[in-house]
């Protein structure tokens, strides 16, 4: 069994409802368990464009392979009208893998710990409520990582 933790994101249609429901769908994965997830929290994009995000943290026990379960949040993202015109482009929900455990790895199309979190406020709000003293290999502790991010502006939403 792999500990896994997943950013969740969107900022076009009804995002808080894209959110939830990609909740569901990770409730709904084959050989794991959602354990936790995180507050919601509304920041503006970053390198992006568009509305303000809503982003969120999932926490889920899984015997999927990295790779697999990259291929199940892909799918996730599809069956959320998911389209890609171009990179950063807004979008209707957003479901990356950001760290398995405490694997390193970096093939075409999975890089672990996912390459950005440690410089996004998005990401490590919602990772920092729910595990603040988690090591990102290569980077640190959760919790030290955002204080370094203190300049981008993030408010947690009332549930
Ligand atoms: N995702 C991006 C790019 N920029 N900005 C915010 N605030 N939240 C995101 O989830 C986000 C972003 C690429 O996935
Ligand atoms: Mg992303
Ligand atoms: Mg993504």
């Amino acid at each position: 069994m792999a500990r896994a933790w997943i950013g969740l994101g969107a900022n076009l249609g009804d995002a808080r409802a894209a959110i939830e429901a990609a909740l569901q769908a990770l409730r709904a994965l084959p050989d794991s368990t959602l354990l936790r997830r995180s507050s919601l929290y509304r920041s503006a994009p970053i390198d992006s464009s568009g509305p303000d995000y809503l982003n969120a943290v999932a926490e889920l026990e899984t015997a999927l392979a990295p790779h697999d379960l990259l291929a199940r949040l892909q799918a996730i993202e599809q069956d959320h009208g998911r389209e890609r015109p171009y990179r950063n482009a807004p979008r209707t929900l957003d479901l990356d893998l950001l760290l398995v455990d405490d694997r390193v790895l970096a093939t075409d199309d999975l890089v672990l710990p996912h390459p950005r979190l440690h410089e996004r406020a998005f990401v490590l709000a919602p990772l920092a409520e729910l595990a603040p003293a988690l090591a990102v290999p290569g980077h640190g502790q959760v919790d030290a990582l955002l204080a370094l991010v203190a300049g981008q502006r993030i408010e947690r939403l009332e549930s």
